[in-house]
């Protein structure tokens, strides 16, 4: 059985960038909901006993209505979990060591990074997630659809963030990109990108 993993911080530490409101809702019904049909599609599919990672590596390319829905929830779960890390209540700022020189090699830096970020996250359609990766010892700024996650890809994920409007629509309304500019300046967990790339590198 897959659980709901609780927040390392409370539901009102990330406002006024994110609201009691939104973690709430996002976190305890939105997640809850993708680990609740997991946990109903997974039993008695003859995958009871594979980890989340095996679910949506095995799953990734299924056509089979079941397996669609195990690597939609699967993935759901994966992706909100390393989403409530890459947040942090002393978030934003400047990432340090090898991470800061990453960026600055493939990514023009942070100016360049926020460039990326704002770009690909603005013009993403539909729903989706942002995401810092290192493919290939590269790093990128690239975007998933609805629960498509790096991980379905052989992509090392260091930090990432929800696309979809249930995760800004109560404190931005349609302003996408506002809440991006927020998440940068003062949510994102660099120190929990530093220690992804540590364990990717
Ligand atoms: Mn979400």
């Amino acid at each position: 059985m897959f659980e709901l993993p609780s927040l390392s911080y409370p539901p009102d530490a990330l406002s006024p960038h994110m609201s009691a409101e939104t973690l709430q809702f996002h976190h305890g019904k939105h997640h809850r909901a993708y680990v609740d049909a997991l946990n109903e599609e997974v039993a008695d599919s003859g995958m009871e006993e594979l980890s989340l990672d095996e679910l949506i590596r095995r799953n990734a390319d299924a056509s089979d209505r079941r397996k669609v829905k195990i690597f939609n929830n699967a993935g759901q779960h994966w992706n909100h979990s390393f989403f409530w890390q890459s947040l942090s209540p002393s978030g934003g700022g400047m990432p340090q060591g090898q991470l800061a020189g990453l960026i600055g090699r493939d990514l023009g830096g942070l100016a360049g990074l926020r460039d990326a970020v704002s770009e690909q996250g603005a013009g993403h359609f539909g729903s989706g997630w942002i995401w810092l990766i290192l493919d290939k010892g590269q790093l990128q700024i690239t975007t998933t659809h609805d629960a498509d996650t790096p991980i379905a890809h052989g992509q090392a994920a260091l930090v990432c963030c929800d696309l979809w409007e249930h995760a800004y629509y109560l404190d931005y309304r349609n302003r996408r990109p506002d809440f991006l500019d927020a998440f940068l300046s003062h949510l994102v967990n660099w120190r929990f990108a530093e220690t992804n790339l540590s364990a990717a590198a």
